[in-house]
């Protein structure tokens, strides 16, 4: 009853590192049609289902034991939460005789991951396992989606009954009332600096390009939030950049000095706000979000819309458009503002010592440029945390929707198995993992993963031999007292190999493009170990200037 709920709900894969308390949902498995990649870690499993759910709208299903595989899948759980994806963690849990006595390995779900997910619960009798699943999959997928956890004790998947099917979910994405376009469109006509926001849960194809299309129609400039890059052409003349972590500070400038902001989709958090320092109270703010939750919660809308940018954006579309010439010399700016950011080359740090005599380490941002311009446009790119995302976010463009795999929560372990994911979607498709050194080696295990099921994935390890992030955060409070951030790396070129995937050292800024090439041509997944300097701690700041700061 579990597995045909996933695929009545067209869930066709699901991720797991196998336990005994689940044997019956394996079994049920054995036949297909839903695809099985089992995994070497939780973490990396539930990641994997966390890409799965961003890219189809669909929860990604992760399946794993009792408290040691909950335990070690809970990250998965809070990435999901805080992309808004959906994402099923079902978790194999003691029978029900024994519950609550502290049995092998018993792990209180609910309680565990009663604040993390949107919803936990512990399924008590076989026969409202219909019911249960149907609920699960409604609540992961409607409104602000998130992750649900579900405990199956072991005797209840062993039961034998005669339930039915639930039906299909249709999942609940909130609507537009014909007053809020009428009160955008006025909005509109009062503004001469208008920005629009665009980013958060529920894109889609059809959406993104809904986005483009009133975009260009009011010639209205688009930023988008942290990590969510792929929700508008980057080559659009409306594209003006990320309010990422590293964002732009001529964008953050320009967020502060607009009459009115147009959020699509995104939460006003943290980050897309600059630490809550970007919004003013003179300007005029629509914010449109599928979560109740999210209106209001800090900052006060003038206008609110309790929509999915589905629903919203094609109802814009049907607008007339509003005419953009009182701002066109603006969204001009700020597209200028954007190409320069992406064409600026920073300054190279002097690093005597750094790599070999007569060669120059790899330059990411150039690597980047070159990813850029080799790449086809719906090839997918993945990273996890570390500064060197900074030149992922700066100097990669992206074309198409559904092309950017990155955790909105900042976790590290997420590119090789969100880019393992995503070639289970896609296989025809080219997919690259950008990792740092620190980040790959929390789920680098998931090598044999790809080997084991033919996901021809590449990876490309950005080695400066540390924990740049925290090293940077380190040496600006405590100058020159390194603790904890340096890194002995295996021979990752090795590791590749040893798991029977290809792997090559890459230490010279000529040799990559060619490198790229064979990785890319390899017929298995491949590795590139890319020797960085360690120098260039984020783009265009060297470790020696932050130390004299
Ligand atoms: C799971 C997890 N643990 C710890 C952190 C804190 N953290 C953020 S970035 C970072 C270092 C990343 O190092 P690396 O992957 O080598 O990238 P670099 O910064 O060197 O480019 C750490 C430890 C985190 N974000 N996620
Ligand atoms: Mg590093």
């Amino acid at each position: 009853m579990v597995v045909d709920q996933l695929r009545v709900n067209g869930i066709d894969a699901a991720f797991c590192v196998p336990g005994e308390s689940f044997l019956a949902v394996l079994d049920a498995l054995h036949d297909g049609p839903t695809r099985v990649i089992a995994c070497r870690h939780e973490a990396a499993a539930a990641n994997m289902a966390v890409a799965y759910g961003k890219l189809t709208g669909r929860p990604g299903v992760c399946l794993v034991t009792r408290g040691p595989g909950a335990t070690q899948a809970s990250v998965g759980v809070h990435t999901a939460a805080q992309d808004s994806a959906p994402m099923l963690l079902l978790v194999g849990q003691v029978s029900r005789a024994v519950r609550g006595r502290e049995a092998f390995q018993e792990l209180d779900v609910p309680a565990v991951f009663g604040s993390m997910a949107k919803w936990a619960a512990e399924a008590a009798d076989p026969d409202r396992l219909p019911e249960l699943l149907a609920r699960a999959v409604q609540t992961a997928t409607s409104g602000r989606p998130g992750p649900v956890v579900l405990a199956l004790p072991e005797d209840v998947l062993t039961a034998t009954t005669r339930v039915g099917d639930a039906r299909p979910v249709r999942p609940v994405a909130p609507g537009v009332a014909p007053a809020d376009l009428a009160r955008l469109r006025e909005l509109l006509g009062g503004a001469r600096r208008p920005l629009v926001v665009a980013g958060g849960p529920g894109w889609s194809e059809a959406a993104a390009a809904n986005l483009k299309t009133v975009a260009e129609a009011s010639r209205l400039p688009v930023a988008v939030s942290f990590r969510s890059q792929d929700v508008l052409d980057n080559r659009s003349p409306s594209y003006a950049g990320d309010l990422g972590v590293s964002a732009n500070p001529a964008l953050a400038e320009r967020v502060r000095a607009a009459d009115l902001l147009v959020a699509v989709g995104p939460r006003l958090g943290a980050i897309t706000t600059g630490g809550y320092r970007l919004l003013v109270p003179r300007q005029r703010l629509v914010h449109v979000h599928p979560g109740l939750g999210e209106l209001g919660r800090l900052y006060q809308p003038d206008l609110a819309v309790n929509a999915a940018v589905g629903p919203f954006l094609a109802a814009w579309r049907s607008a007339p458009p509003v005419p953009g010439d009182a701002w066109a010399a603006w969204t001009q700016a700020a597209r200028d503002n954007y190409l320069a950011w992406v064409r600026s080359w920073p300054a190279r740090p002097a690093s005597p010592g750094a790599s070999a005599p007569g060669s120059s380490p790899v330059d990411l941002g150039q690597a980047l440029a070159t990813l850029r311009e080799r790449l086809p446009d719906d090839a997918i790119v993945a990273s996890g945390a570390g500064n060197y995302t900074a030149w992922v976010h700066r100097f990669f463009q992206f074309r198409r929707h559904g092309t950017q795999l990155a955790p909105k929560s900042g976790a590290m372990g997420f590119a090789l198995p969100a880019a393992l994911a995503a070639k289970v979607l896609h296989p025809r498709r080219t997919v690259v993992a950008v990792a740092g050194d620190g980040d790959f080696l929390m789920t680098a295990q998931e090598l044999a993963t790809a080997v084991q099921h033919r996901l021809d994935v590449v990876v490309l390890v950005v080695n400066n031999g540390m924990y740049g992030t925290i090293r940077m955060h380190q040496e600006r409070a405590y100058p020159g007292r390194v603790t904890a951030t340096e890194l002995q790396n295996p021979d990752f070129p090795a590791l590749a190999e040893a798991c029977g995937a290809a792997g090559e050292a890459v230490a010279d800024a000529e040799a990559f493009p060619a490198a790229l090439d064979r990785a890319l041509g390899a017929g298995r997944p491949a590795l590139l170990d890319l020797h960085v300097d360690p120098e260039w701690i984020a783009p265009g700041l060297s470790l020696s200037a932050l130390r004299r700061q």
